[in-house]
């Protein structure tokens, strides 16, 4: 079912691994012009563009844009009881796992009395964005909300698109799961305009503020979604792109197959442009998870989207001479989800540089991450892991330097002070030193 790319006999210390890599093409710059006109129209018409909107892209006129807060405790009580609980681990366990994110304030002295501290502040206001459409997961509402509160946001809001089926609210799960995070300001609102909601803030027609605008917006959407934050990012904070999903398994001949296969398939079932990568340096081990996987597609419940993901050009077996070229291809591909199910997992894991999230030996598959481990399943994708992180506290707080002198402290560096800046011809930098002097 996968294709196979046979990098044995290459010698990857002078190829172009990229470019022998599988990878999916996803053009969110053409998407720039088109949600361009859905943000102006949210701009200057505010709550009536939003209304139209939701007509139009999601066929149905919702009766209110911010959702009553009886209607957030309504969603929370008819929530299957088995849904809430397992909500509240994934809630519980993402907290523990941010918490640990958190940086210490740390004061360094420079010379004595003279000292910089380093503060972490959270930004005043964020605005989540919970996609609607085949992908509602309430385990991402989980996933942004858990990081800006524990972060110390004080004010957040989330918006979801309407739907027909539901009335014109959003889905009731994304209602359950913002009422269970303590969430209350909801907005049935999708696509590009929301982001346009959030960046620009949007009056209601009487002139009071239907939803005030943000600093910071983050969370999953479509290429549209996408594109919109790109639009606004010069007016507001945004998150690192999460585009189609993607795991890679670095496995040797010791691995479970069963295991490695289950988990290439976990992935694909999010959508038919998904991509499932398996690096390992045994072919007979390769066959063995070809075997596997024939057997749980056939099995599994979204059979064709899975199929189409496996099979298409983004998904691949990598064959490679060593492990240690497969963390050379890992490294290259930069994976969302990275697996290692390999003797020395742990070892290897230690050398991996690029990757949204590494989940380490065989008990760890990537589901585990999307939904109770207590990490974060918002993940930099398309290779971005090379440069980007996933979702975490950090995307809503800022390090402040706060400087404190004492006059000594200034005597101490007065001299360099005035010599760069006469360097630099500012003199008047340097009086502000010298006027100080006793
Ligand atoms: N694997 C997805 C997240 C997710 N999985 C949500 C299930 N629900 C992207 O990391
Ligand atoms: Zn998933």
């Amino acid at each position: 079912m996968l294709n196979r790319i046979d990098l044995r006999t290459t010698d990857l210390a002078t190829c172009d691994i990229e470019e022998l890599l599988p990878r999916a093409a996803l053009d969110v710059s053409e998407a720039l012009a088109q949600v361009q006109g859905v943000i102006d129209d949210v701009r200057h018409r505010g709550a009536a563009a939003l209304i139209e909107q939701a007509e139009r892209f999601d066929g149905v006129r919702p009766e209110h844009l911010r959702v009553p807060a009886a209607e957030l405790k309504r969603a929370a009580d008819e929530l299957d009881p088995e849904l809430t609980a397992a909500l509240k681990v994934a809630i519980e366990h993402a907290r523990a796992g941010h918490s640990a994110q958190l940086p210490r304030e740390v004061t360094t002295e420079i010379v004595p009395g003279g000292t910089i501290r380093q503060r972490w502040i959270p930004v005043r206001r964020v605005g989540l964005y919970a996609p609607g459409g085949l992908a509602v997961y309430p385990s991402s509402v989980v996933m942004n909300a858990v990081a800006a509160q524990v972060a110390g946001v004080a004010d957040i809001a989330l918006a979801s698109p309407a739907q027909k089926e539901f009335g014109g609210l959003p889905h009731p799960s994304v209602l359950a799961a913002c009422y269970l995070l303590g969430v209350d300001q909801v907005y049935a609102v999708g696509g590009a305009g929301a982001i346009a909601m959030f960046a620009y803030g949007v009056k209601n027609a009487d002139g009071s503020a239907l939803c005030e605008s943000v600093d910071v917006v983050t969370g999953p959407g479509n290429i549209y979604v996408a594109a919109a934050k790109r639009a606004v990012a010069s007016r507001c904070g945004i998150d690192a792109e999460a585009g189609t999903t993607e795991i890679a398994v670095i496995a040797d001949s010791a691995a479970n197959p069963a295991f490695v296969a289950a988990d290439l398939l976990s992935q694909a079932e999010h959508d038919p442009a998904a991509a499932s990568v398996l690096i390992t340096d045994s072919a007979e081990f390769a066959d063995r998870v070809d075997a596997e996987l024939a057997a749980q597609v056939a099995a599994t419940r979204h059979r064709e989207r899975v199929r189409t993901a496996l099979s298409g050009p983004q998904s691949a077996t990598v064959l490679v001479a060593s492990i240690e070229d497969a963390i050379t291809v890992a490294n290259t591909y930069a994976a969302e989800h990275l697996e290692i199910q390999t003797e020395d997992a742990e070892g290897v894991a230690a050398r991996i540089r690029n990757a949204g999230a590494i989940f380490v030996g065989p008990y760890t598959p990537v589901p585990a991450g999307d939904y109770v481990a207590g990490s974060n399943h918002v993940l930099p994708t398309g290779g971005t892991a090379r440069h980007a992180a996933g979702l975490s506290v950090m995307a809503y707080i800022r390090p402040v330097q706060q400087v404190t002198y004492s006059q000594e402290a200034l005597a101490a560096i007065t001299e360099p002070l005035v010599t760069l800046a006469r360097a630099e011809d500012l003199p008047a930098h340097a009086f502000a030193a010298e006027v100080r002097e006793a």
